[in-house]
């Protein structure tokens, strides 16, 4: 690939959120029957992904995905191209256009699964991977946790992940921060001009009244509805869970501390008994 021309923007960093993970499902004859010709041994349906937040386009950054899934499985080496998608998402009604970089498989085992990111040529980017287990069974630290993934019938493993730019070349930071857009909307005309130098670029929106994502943009959803469990109110919980931990650590401090200096004062008491003992003895 021909080297990226042009200067970076010095001390800018612009970060995407995306998905990457695995949906599972056992095979079952009410709602997930074996699809005939796969192999008797076959015990799940599963899928990898890698998409954006709140079903967002992410292909203006990211033009390429490469799964690596286990040696067993043919063909286990899955390129998918943000092109092939959108060109074949074109003949499809919106409702059944495929959201993101996807593979769809079955099988009867777990494996760890690599995944490696090509990004938009403007960007000059290498490419990078990640690693990710495929689960194919309930985990969870407790059995409710578990109890509560085999109701759902899905076993879910999901990652939210920010994908930071550093200083982009100027060609690349026009691309990620233009053309912000409502969802289902097309982008407005950038008009091809803006060539001037100094010329400032408007930054996205940090959020919009109804909580709605901006396609183009940096944004999460205000709350979470079923399928998109990463938005503001996750990361309040969140945020609210982490403060009440490090109260509790704040606490236990305390009391190991009241405890220390109570153990300290009986040493010093201890001691002068001792002593008094001693002096009385001799
Ligand atoms: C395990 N170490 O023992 C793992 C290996 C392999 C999973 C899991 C085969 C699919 C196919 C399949 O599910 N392999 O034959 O297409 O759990």
């Amino acid at each position: 690939m021909a080297p990226v021309q042009g200067k970076r923007v010095k001390g800018v960093q612009v970060y995407r959120p995306f998905i990457y993970g695995t949906t599972a499902r056992p095979f079952n004859d009410t709602d997930n029957p074996k699809p005939p010709g796969v192999p008797i041994d076959h015990t799940h349906s599963w899928q990898v992904f890698v998409k954006g937040v709140d079903d967002t386009d992410i292909s203006y950054w990211l033009r390429r995905v490469q799964f690596k899934l286990h040696e067993s499985i043919p063909n286990h080496l899955r390129t998918i191209d943000a092109e092939t998608v959108i060109r074949d998402n074109e003949s499809k009604p919106p409702s059944k256009r495929q959201k993101g970089f996807v593979v769809s498989e079955t099988g009867w085992g777990e494996f760890e699964i690599t995944i490696k990111l090509y990004y938009d040529s403007k960007s000059g980017e290498k490419p990078q991977t990640l690693y990710h287990h495929l689960r194919l069974h309930p985990y969870g630290r407790t059995e409710a946790e578990k109890e509560a993934m085999r109701n759902g019938g899905e076993v879910v493993a999901w990652v939210y992940e920010e994908q930071l730019f550093n200083e982009p070349f100027e060609e690349f930071f026009k691309a990620l921060t233009t053309g912000v857009h409502d969802k289902g909307s097309n982008p407005a005309p950038t008009g091809g001009k803006g060539k001037g130098k100094g010329k400032s670029v408007a930054p996205p929106p940090t959020f919009t009244q109804d909580g709605e994502v901006k396609e183009r943009s940096a944004m999460i959803p205000a709350t979470t509805r079923p399928g998109h469990p990463f938005s503001k109110e996750t990361e309040a919980l969140e945020i609210k869970r982490i403060k009440e931990a490090e109260d509790k650590v704040h606490q236990m401090i305390s009391e190991a501390n009241k405890s220390v200096k109570a153990k300290e004062a009986e040493l010093v008491r201890l001691k002068a008994e001792n002593a008094a003992a001693t002096a009385s003895g001799a």
